[in-house]
């Protein structure tokens, strides 16, 4: 692989002052559109200090946070655009040294979200020692700079408010759309299930091994976690997971067994974009 994202790294010498505790250029609540004409090649231009594979350093301090984000994906190009086109700048008016992660998945076979984010965990922990990462959805963006996308010492659970649940927690144990791990979290609940097929359920397996892992969900203020989702029907190949309430009658009698642990998949692709690292992957089919 070629490495030159690195380089820069190391340019950073020790004399740089650590980033302030707040950073001065975070605002409050962003105003979300979705402008019709949108390229990838203008928000590459309106991005010019974001490196390849979509990485970022502060230029003139030292990050205090270095946070991964994962993206699920297939055949959601249009919706990508436009979460890079916000991202971005949002990450960097927060001061972190980030990097964007992508997680494609190949074939035209059942998705599976929760599998391609252990993907996700593994792949970005080899290349960067990231000390949080966030797990999120191609479709949501952030609408308030104060949701600071680092970590907190417990999993956090970020999209607590999003405009499709009219700005409201669903439930209470609701754990989708966009949530925030440490490595140390991750791997403390053996990641996410590998064996959620289609649409559903994997999300509340995830809350479930938080808890059982002896953690707890924090979240942002309803005012701060505000998310919009940008609309789409139900995609091709994410067909409803009919057993996904009997499996999540029985996360307690799996999680150990299934996870981290066990995630097998094949890499086919790993690509360093300006504006995001691509990895596409076969993750097989059900069993
Ligand atoms: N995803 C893809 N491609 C797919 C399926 C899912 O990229 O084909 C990813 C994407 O990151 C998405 C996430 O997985 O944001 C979650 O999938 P989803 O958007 O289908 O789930 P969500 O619950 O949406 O957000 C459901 C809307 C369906 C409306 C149907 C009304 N009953």
């Amino acid at each position: 692989a070629n490495l030159s994202h690195l380089s820069r790294a190391h340019s950073h010498g020790d004399d740089m002052p650590l980033c302030p505790k707040k950073s001065p250029y975070v605002g409050g609540p962003i105003h979300v559109s979705f402008p019709s004409g949108l390229t990838l090649a203008e928000v590459q231009r309106k991005n010019p200090l974001v490196v390849r594979g979509g990485r970022y350093r502060p230029p003139d301090c030292e990050a205090r946070h270095r946070t991964a984000i994962i993206i699920p994906h297939r055949l959601r190009e249009h919706h990508l655009k436009f979460l890079l086109y916000y991202l971005h700048p949002f990450l960097q008016r927060q001061q972190l040294h980030y990097g964007i992660y992508v997680i494609h998945q190949a074939g035209n076979y059942t998705f599976n979200r929760a599998k391609l984010m252990n993907v996700g965990f593994r792949e970005a922990m080899k290349e960067e020692e990231w000390d949080c990462l966030f797990f999120h959805d191609v479709d949501l963006i952030p609408e308030d700079d104060r949701n600071t996308y680092i970590c907190d010492s417990n999993p956090k659970h970020a999209a607590i408010a999003m405009d499709k649940f009219g700005y409201k927690l669903p439930y209470k144990m609701y754990f989708g759309g966009v949530s925030a791990l440490t490595p140390l979290h991750y791997l403390k609940m053996n990641g996410f299930p590998n064996n959620y097929w289609g649409w559903g359920g994997e999300d509340d397996d995830i809350g479930v091994r938080v808890s059982l892992a002896g953690m707890y969900i924090t979240r942002p203020s309803l005012k701060v976690g505000r998310y919009k989702m940008i609309k789409h029907k139900l995609d091709k190949g994410n067909d409803i997971n009919p057993k996904r309430f009997n499996m999540l009658a029985k996360t307690r009698q799996t999680w150990k067994m299934d996870g981290m642990n066990t995630a097998e998949y094949e890499t086919i692709s790993l690509q360093y974009l300006p504006l995001y690292t691509n990895i596409t992957v076969n993750i097989g089919t059900e069993d």
